[in-house]
């Protein structure tokens, strides 16, 4: 078995933010639209007029700020509620492969690798753009990746998972550096128009560089000591889009067909299991929480990580110890965690003890535990 290193990560940022104030003057504006459009309806008692949404529930509730966006004008325009992006011929890049090649490339610079060292491009995220080819395999042709590529999606945890299949395949000797992908276009599959979860989700990529420990140059490596995986069947995030639509006749706007939660049960049930499987995990490898130097959890809900970080450590979530990037970025399904790692993790010295972790759809939790190399 070979030692394996995380050796550099890259983020692709999109251009616009939508700050909380202007998300809910736009949906106070559709919510008077629709119930003016209603009112004779409402005023039967046939419809219930519609509520609107408000700063100071969305930033307690959350801890969410702002969000960056593709697309800014289609999300904030109170007649559309989603974003607006131009189809693009066969022969030109796919937008998710445009992300990822940014992220991507700035991941293996950071990694001191070219494009042809990699012989393995993974592409994960919460949702594919199309059904194929392979996003993988176009990001590999786009950035001149040798090998080979594929797609893979467990919702929030795809970037977690695919930590676990980049560590085993160069731990193997099958591989030996695999570049990870995760494009999360999350407002294509986000329902603006629900006040429960209008506010939650934001666009972004991030990219991973994971390879033999014995041929890896970076000056900055994080030994991957140990991966977990767990999943455990939930219908309380779910979004029913798919290629059977069509063929089952359904509403391809019914609500079913993005993103829905129940957010309340996913953050009490969720806790205790994320919590719980760092524990198990850290002690797998004969380490006890409070051994972490840093954890860059999932970011989803600033109650959900104080709550996480209070059972393992005692400590705060946005603190040193358990780095927030949501207030910023919102929830970008399973790119979060990663970005907080990619932000946070530059001032920790050698020897220093990681946990990357993820918790959401599926239910699935992935745990990564790492160390900084001298
Ligand atoms: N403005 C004002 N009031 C509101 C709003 C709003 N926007 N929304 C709801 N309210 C009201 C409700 O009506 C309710 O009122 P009442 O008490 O009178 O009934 C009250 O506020 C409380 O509502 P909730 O109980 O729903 O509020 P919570 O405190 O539970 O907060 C959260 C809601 C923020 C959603 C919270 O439950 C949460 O964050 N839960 C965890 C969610 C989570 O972690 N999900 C996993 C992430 S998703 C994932 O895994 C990836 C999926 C794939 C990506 C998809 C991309 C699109």
């Amino acid at each position: 078995m070979h030692s394996v290193v995380i050796s550099g990560t890259g983020l692709y940022q999109p251009p616009h933010t939508i700050s909380n104030a202007e998300l809910v003057e736009s949906f106070n504006r559709y919510v008077e639209l629709q119930n003016a459009q209603h009112a004779a309806a409402i005023a039967a008692g046939e419809r219930e007029p519609l509520t609107p949404s408000s700063v100071e529930f969305i930033e307690k509730a959350s801890g969410i700020k702002q969000r960056y966006v593709i697309d800014k004008a289609g999300v904030l325009d109170p007649t559309r509620m989603y974003p607006r992006f131009e189809e693009r011929a066969d022969d030109q890049l796919s937008l998710m492969a445009e992300i990822a090649v940014d992220a991507g490339a700035k991941a293996l610079a950071a990694a001191g690798k070219k494009p042809e060292d990699v012989d393995l491009v993974i592409c994960s995220a919460a949702n594919m753009q199309r059904a194929y080819p392979a996003m993988a395999v176009e990001i590999q042709q786009a950035l001149g990746c040798g090998g080979y590529g594929y797609d893979m999606n467990v919702a929030c945890s795809s970037a977690t998972f695919a930590l676990e299949q980049a560590y085993n395949a160069v731990r193997s000797g099958a591989s030996k550096c695999v570049l990870i992908v995760n494009p999360e276009i999350t407002s294509a599959h986000l329902e603006w128009k629900d006040r429960d979860c209008h506010f939650i989700f934001g666009d972004v990529c991030t990219a991973i560089v994971v390879e033999r420990a014995d041929l890896a140059t970076s000056t900055d490596q994080w030994e991957i000591l140990g991966s977990k995986a767990a999943t455990q069947f939930s219908n309380n995030i779910r979004n029913n889009f798919g290629f059977l639509n069509k063929a089952e006749d359904s509403d391809p706007d019914a609500r079913d067909k993005t993103f829905r939660q129940e957010g309340r049960k996913v953050f009490k049930e969720v806790v205790p299991l994320a919590a719980a499987h760092i524990e198990a995990h850290l002690a797998s490898l004969n380490f006890e929480p409070t051994a972490v130097r840093r954890y860059w959890l999932h970011q989803a809900n600033l109650g959900m990580n104080q709550l996480v970080i209070k059972k393992l450590v005692g400590g705060e979530a946005g603190s040193d110890v358990a780095p927030l990037i949501l207030d910023e970025f919102a929830n970008t399904a399973s790119a979060g965690s990663i970005i907080a790692f990619h932000r946070h993790h530059g001032d920790l010295a050698a020897g220093d003890l990681g946990v990357i972790c993820s918790f959401g759809a599926g239910y699935s939790i992935g745990s990564v535990i790492v160390r900084k190399r001298a």
